[in-house]
């Protein structure tokens, strides 16, 4: 599924060089007026620059004729290019403000109302992604920094944190929103294309505030649906070999105060859910992508990843990592 939809992120949309620039690109409702919004300022802005240069180096080259000035009389005629300089203005800038208001309007809410919510909490450094709106249990649950859509339709973003303020920010879905301790913020956001989105904290949080990086992965509402059944599920039955089993206990006693896994008795709440780890493109909110290696990398060494990040270092023998990586791989 995962490759499928790396593809369809290269076309020539996805924009993967630079996949935060709104102003070049836009995929739905909710940023499309925007990013027009944003290129007819910046010409009537371009536009009133060159006016103003040219104007100016009219001014500076033109000659004074030679004969001795007049004597000082008012002249007639002068206060008229006063009158109408603050005329073009004041409209130009009337014109300006409607048409931000208006832009505004059109993205304060989607043109039907969405079927899906989806809880975002933002932690210091990650995005907790909660789906909990579905009426069958089994279909709702909590993953970390990948949050999955159906294309084409609105999705309704329900914004918290847990600790600092954060923003919330995918810039070729729709515009940033604060997520604030205390307060549940909303907003909306709409794929007209299949792909991958990447969204970022845009609002300094501290030490791995850069590394707050999150991915929107639009698709099919089959494949969607088949992702959501799958994600619901509870992490597979007990070990089936020696390595699994001691890689599973020693994720119990190292890991599960922090972490949880569905199905086991791993259930802390501080730390992004890993019962579908290996479903995951990156970890650690976009510092690594989700390969073995970087995986027991970021376990032994996460305070040299990201440093300051909430997870501390953990030193593993070589068995200890062998049985940790083999239990990980499990978690699919
Ligand atoms: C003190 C709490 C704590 C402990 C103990 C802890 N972690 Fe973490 N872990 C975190 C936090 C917090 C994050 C998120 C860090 C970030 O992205 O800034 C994290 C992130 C991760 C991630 C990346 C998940 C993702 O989707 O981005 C993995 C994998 C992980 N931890 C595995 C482990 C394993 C395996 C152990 C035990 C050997 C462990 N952690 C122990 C707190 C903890
Ligand atoms: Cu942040």
């Amino acid at each position: 599924m995962i490759p499928a939809l790396a593809s369809t992120s290269a076309g020539p949309d996805a924009a993967p060089s630079a996949p935060l620039n709104y102003f070049l690109h836009a995929a739905g409702p909710a940023a499309t007026p925007t990013r027009q919004l944003g290129w007819v300022l910046a010409a009537i802005a371009i536009g009133v620059t060159l006016m103003i240069a040219a104007l100016l180096f009219g001014a500076i080259t033109r000659r004074r004729p030679s004969a001795p000035m007049p004597s000082l009389s008012a002249e007639s005629g002068g206060m008229r290019w006063i009158y109408i300089g603050t005329g073009v203005s004041s409209g130009a800038l009337l014109a300006m403000l409607v048409y931000v208001l208006v832009t505004l309007e059109s993205v304060a809410s989607p043109a039907t109302h969405p079927r899906l919510t989806i809880t975002v909490t933002a932690y210091d450094w990650w995005w907790k992604i909660d789906y909990a709106d579905d009426p069958d249990p089994a279909r709702n649950f909590s993953t970390a920094n990948e949050i999955h859509i159906p294309v084409g339709e609105p999705v309704k973003i329900e914004l918290k944190s847990a600790d600092v303020i954060h923003a919330f920010w995918v810039p070729q879905l729709a515009g940033k929103t604060q997520t604030i301790p205390g307060q549940t913020n909303e907003q909306w956001l709409q794929a007209d294309r299949p792909g991958i989105y990447r969204g970022q904290c845009s609002q300094f949080c501290g030490a791995q505030h850069a590394h707050m990086a999150f991915e929107v992965i639009a698709q099919s509402a089959a494949e969607f649906s088949a992702w959501r059944d799958a994600q619901g599920r509870a992490a597979g039955e007990a070990a089936r070999d020696a390595t699994v089993a001691a890689g599973r206990r020693l994720f119990a006693e190292r890991c599960a105060g922090c972490h949880t896994v569905r199905g086991t008795d791993a259930d802390g709440l501080q730390a992004p859910d890993l019962t579908h780890l290996i479903s995951r493109r990156e970890i650690a909110a976009g510092a690594l992508s989700n390969t073995p290696d970087h995986l027991l990398d970021w376990i032994e060494h996460a305070q040299r990843i990201k440093p300051d990040a909430l997870m501390p270092d953990i030193a593993l023998s070589a068995g200890e990592a062998a049985a940790l990586s083999a239990y990980l791989a499990t978690l699919h």
